[in-house]
């Protein structure tokens, strides 16, 4: 770390600041934090959902900031290098991911003190800037790890401060899926405003767990996942499923698609996300490594990534057809 807390609140004292961060519940969090940290309603930039880089045409609006600060999104090497010329002073990136290849800003992306990756975006947010933890960084840590927070030696606090806000786990569990449904109907918009009703109700989060916009999305998202869920073939070692969705859900439905047939491939394409890409999704419950499908997905230069059981794919339209005849031979060998 080349940064300490101080000079950096002191450097953005007065000054500029755009909040470029992730779309989800972590994200949105770590912006209100800032907000609150430094007393400053800094503007709140997301990219189109889906794409974890910041399309090039929207770069004009980054003109005129002191510092552009990237909050709990790993984005490419060669677009941080761009935030940090565009900014007057510096990029700054704030994230509890692994950074394979950094670009040239400021980082603060140290792990805790175990070696792990903070839980959280805000975690790593209150452990930098010497702050208490709070309702917002319980609601990224659950919007991060979900229910399975309940295995972390964090929980006990997760509990203390959401009964803090009279709030069981269970409702601040449901309170994470009402913001996320945010995303998840692929809505930037949406995600913006949820932001800004997250700051206004920090002291009644209780009244959000029947806030009608998010329930009606929530339901929206719930009832397209179990649609698409519904009508994907058991077949023998892979299942793949065509689907039309506008929402952000492919992920989903493919997690869900593994707990009902364990054991089994999830290949999945989603023809209706965008005007300009399709997605493909594949989930593998063996131990073959899906790293060399995301490299191949690179090199032909889609937006991609996964791990070695998961892999996602932005694929533009015209190169769908081939690319799936590509993972089908590489599956298949
Ligand atoms: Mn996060």
């Amino acid at each position: 770390m080349d940064i300490d807390c101080e000079s950096l609140i002191t450097g953005f004292k007065g000054r500029r600041l755009l909040l470029a961060a992730h779309w989800d519940v972590d994200g949105i969090c770590s912006v209100v934090k800032m907000r609150r940290i430094l007393d400053v309603k800094h503007r709140f930039y997301t990219p189109p959902i889906g794409i974890y880089d910041i399309p090039w045409e929207e770069l004009t609006g980054f003109d005129g900031y002191d510092y552009i600060v990237v909050m709990d999104m790993a984005l490419p090497k060669n677009t941080i290098d761009r935030l940090d010329n565009l900014a007057i002073n510096r990029a700054i990136v704030i994230d509890h991911h692994y950074h394979p290849e950094k670009g040239n800003a400021i980082y603060i992306d140290y792990p805790m003190e175990n070696g792990d990756n903070f839980y959280s975006n805000t975690l790593l947010m209150d452990d930098f800037f010497h702050l208490e933890h709070d309702i917002l960084t319980v609601l990224g840590i659950v919007g991060d790890y979900y229910t399975k927070v309940k295995g972390l030696e964090i929980y006990k606090l997760v509990e203390q401060i959401s009964s803090k806000h009279d709030l069981t786990f269970e409702d601040t569990y449901r309170l994470t899926l009402l913001i996320d449904a945010n995303h998840l109907t692929n809505d930037r918009e949406a995600v913006y405003k949820a932001a800004e009703v997250l700051e206004d109700n920090l002291d009644s989060l209780k009244t959000l767990l029947n806030y009608d916009e998010w329930v009606g999305r929530l339901d929206a998202v719930e009832g397209e996942i179990n649609g698409v869920v519904g009508e994907a073939a058991p077949s023998n070692d892979v299942i793949f499923h065509r689907f039309n969705s506008r929402y952000y859900i492919i992920s989903k439905v493919g997690r869900k698609l593994t707990e009902l047939y364990p054991g089994k491939t999830i290949f999945l394409h989603n023809t209706g996300f965008s005007e300009e890409y399709d997605q493909l999704y594949i989930r593998v419950s063996n131990d073959r490594d899906l790293l060399p499908l995301i490299e191949e997905g690179l090199r032909r230069g889609f937006i991609c990534g996964g791990k070695s059981n998961v892999a996602g794919f932005l694929v533009p339209k015209r190169e769908v057809r081939d690319f799936i005849g590509y993972v089908w031979a590489w599956l298949e060998k």
